[in-house]
This record gives C-alpha cells, sequence and structure tokens, in this order.
C-alpha cells in the first residue's frame, strides 16, 4: 500500500490541551512527515489512561503546554521514515509510552523492558531525533506526550514506540492494551505467576487492578480476592473473576491480617494496584510466609517510603515491582493481542464507555468521577 501523504505536512484534527486542567480543544493541526527511524501513524481509535489526566491536571510536575496528550491507541502505519526496515505503511499497530529501541543493553536482556532509549519520559515533548515537535499550529510548535501523542488523528512516534500487531484484530479493542490493561495483566502472568489452583489477592479495583484479575483468572487461581475502599466497584469486579471482596474499611484489624484469617496464614501471590504506600504495605505482608510473593504496580507519591520489618522477608515472602507489566513492547504485544484473538483473554468488560472524537472532553469527565473503567474514542467521528 503506497501513500499520497507520504512526504508531505498533513493537516488534520487533534486535540490541543492548551493549559492545565483546561477542556481539550479540537484544532487542525500540522503534522511533519516522519524523519530518521519514525513513523507516521493514523490513529482509528484512542483511549484514556490515568495517567493522561493526570499529566493534564499538571499537579506537581513541569507543566508544558500546549501539548497532545494520549497514550493508548491503535491505528495504521501511513508513512515511514529513513532506516524503518520492520514496519511499512499500511501495517497495524499500536503506540506504546515505553519504547523498545532493542539495541541497549536493557533489550538486549531477557529479564529487562526498561529500554535506556525510549523509557518513558514525562518531561520531553519533542522528538529525540533532531529535538523538535512534529505538531505545528500556524508555526507554533505544539509539545509531544511521552512519544506517542494518540490524540490527534495523525502521529509521530520513534518505531521503537511502535508495535506491529496482527491486522485482523479490532483495533477498537486491543487499542487499550497500549497501556493500563496490559500493566496488569502482565504483573499477574510475568511476575506474580501465580499457580493453577492458587490464591490471589488483588489491591485496587480500577482498570490496571482488574486486569491484574483477568491474568489471574488466565493462569488459574481459584481464589481471587479483591481489596478495595470502594465497596461501588465490587459489583463490576464479579464480572472479572473476583470471587471474595474486602474493604478495608469494614475490620478494625489491618487487611493483611483480615485476609491471612480468610486463608490460612496468607495469600500465593498478591498484586497491588493503587498507588498508596499502605496498600503496597499491606500487599506484602499480607502473603505466605514460605513462598508468597507480592508484585507492586501501582505509582506512589513522590516522597512515600516502604516500611516493613525484615523478618517478613527472612520468612521467604518476596516482593517484586513491576513496569508494564514486564512486556517488551514490540517483542511481546503482538502475543498479547493473539491471547484476545483466541479468546482467552477478554477485552470488551474493560470498555464501559465509547465516545466521538468531538467529545473527547467527556472521557476526561468520567476518568475524573472515576466512572467505568476504559472510554474508546473514534477518531473518525
Ligand atoms: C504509567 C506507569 C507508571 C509511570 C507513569 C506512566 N504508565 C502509563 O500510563
Ligand atoms: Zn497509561
Amino acid at each position: 500500500m503506497s501513500s499520497t501523504t507520504a512526504g508531505q505536512v498533513i493537516r488534520c484534527k487533534a486535540a490541543v490541551a492548551w493549559e492545565a486542567g483546561k477542556p481539550l480543544v479540537i484544532e487542525e493541526v500540522e503534522v511533519a512527515p516522519p524523519q530518521a527511524m519514525e513513523v507516521r501513524l493514523k490513529i482509528l481509535f484512542t483511549s484514556l489512561c490515568h495517567t493522561d489526566v493526570y499529566f493534564w491536571e499538571a499537579k506537581g510536575q513541569t507543566p508544558l503546554f500546549p501539548r497532545i496528550f494520549g497514550h493508548e491507541a491503535g491505528g495504521i502505519v501511513e508513512s515511514i521514515g529513513e532506516g524503518v526496515t520492520d514496519l511499512k505503511p499500511g501495517d497495524h499497530a499500536l503506540p506504546v509510552f515505553t519504547g523498545e529501541c532493542k539495541e541497549c543493553r536493557h533489550c538486549k536482556s531477557e529479564e529487562s523492558n526498561m529500554c535506556d532509549l525510549l523509557r518513558i519520559n514525562t518531561d520531553r515533548g519533542v522528538m529525540l531525533n533532531d529535538g523538535k515537535s512534529r505538531f505545528s499550529i500556524n508555526g507554533q510548535p505544539i509539545y509531544h506526550f511521552v512519544g506517542t501523542s494518540t490524540f490527534s488523528e495523525y502521529t509521530v512516534l520513534h518505531v521503537g514506540s511502535v508495535a506491529k500487531i496482527n491486522p485482523a484484530a479490532p483495533l477498537d479493542k486491543v487499542c487499550i492494551l497500549s497501556c493500563g490493561i496490559s500493566t496488569g495483566l502482565g504483573a499477574t502472568l510475568n511476575v506474580a505467576k501465580p499457580k493453577k489452583g492458587s490464591t490471589v489477592a488483588v489491591f485496587g479495583l480500577g482498570a490496571v487492578g482488574l486486569a491484574a484479575a483477568e491474568g489471574a483468572r488466565i493462569a488459574g487461581a481459584s481464589r481471587i480476592i479483591g481489596v478495595d475502599l470502594n465497596a461501588k466497584r465490587f459489583d463490576e469486579a464479579k464480572k472479572f473473576g473476583v470471587t471474595e471482596f474486602v474493604n478495608p474499611k469494614d475490620h478494625e484489624k489491618p487487611v493483611h491480617e483480615v485476609l491471612a484469617e480468610m486463608t490460612n496464614g496468607g495469600v500465593d501471590r498478591s498484586i497491588e494496584c493503587t498507588g498508596s504506600i499502605n496498600a503496597m504495605i499491606s500487599a506484602f505482608e499480607c502473603v505466605h510466609d514460605g513462598w508468597g510473593v507480592a508484585v507492586l504496580v501501582g505509582v506512589p507519591n513522590k516522597d512515600d517510603a516502604f516500611k516493613t520489618h525484615p523478618m517478613n522477608l527472612l520468612n521467604e515472602r518476596t516482593i517484586k515491582g513491576t513496569f508494564f507489566g514486564n512486556y517488551k513492547p514490540r517483542s511481546d504485544l503482538p502475543s498479547v493481542v493473539e491471547k484476545y484473538m483466541n479468546k482467552e483473554l477478554e477485552l470488551e468488560k474493560f470498555i464501559t464507555h465509547e465516545v466521538s472524537f468531538s467529545e473527547i472532553n467527556k472521557a476526561f469527565e468520567y476518568m475524573l468521577k472515576g466512572e467505568g473503567l476504559r472510554c474508546i474514542i473514534r477518531m473518525d467521528a
């Protein structure tokens, strides 16, 4: 498939954040052609993740505006820059906020997905190649976000931030694998690795926690215990195979003791998806001695410190952390897409809302109200 727009500036619609916390404005932007090792992607579907909202609110971080947010999406390669060999126009792809250059010591290690070149950088608003933005309005540059900026009909990414996927996969479903869902799923399947028949506790029943529960269901866990301070989340979580619920507010005792009593000494695995430091400590202390493994996924506050008695570790409990579910984006995402294609992984239940691109601010409202899990934004409507 050859494109007539290759090498040209494309004028298209993008949702521009002009100021922190102010509604996005759909503007006509100019998108420059991809440079060396870059790809221009036509976005068909994008969805909103908490990280977009967090940086749009710009609480405590360096504000970089105007900016185009968005990092969960699915699209089709429109054109490629010099040196790009493994993608061609027409390929279906998922953009990823944390890349895989395939050359650095992390990419070469089987154990890491923390690419030196393309690891998430929320402070950079320009392309690595020349330190410039590919977006502009009447000559004024508009900043990028985490190398993806998917709230635009066309966007430019480093080739290492683009995962080529099965063209038969419906992009309006698999787009949610760009971030949150893969993060939770991989935390369970790649890091916690529960055995069949085991007991898994999930702290935090938002989209990431429910994806961790989905991982536990796929792994064949027989008990999945959901822990959340918000009891409204329990009903929805039943669809994800969560079998029991604990609201720490309902108990006088610390939650790790409640879980120990329910499970004859502790859960086999726990996955923390809240970002609250207390939840992280409880998630560690609730695992069984001798074999229990706790996995931290949630992003803590800047000044948090993890405190536990070292005896908890000496008694053979393990604590681990993970980033993007330990998936190497380009190498591993195609196989996650296949899990959906062969019906092992269910994605529909995560999609609670859908809006047209012109209504993108509604997606922000749902997220701010804590309503639903994922809102798909259709670029063609
Ligand atoms: C997050 C993961 C933790 C750091 C900030 C970005 N991922 C995407 O939303
Ligand atoms: Zn995200």
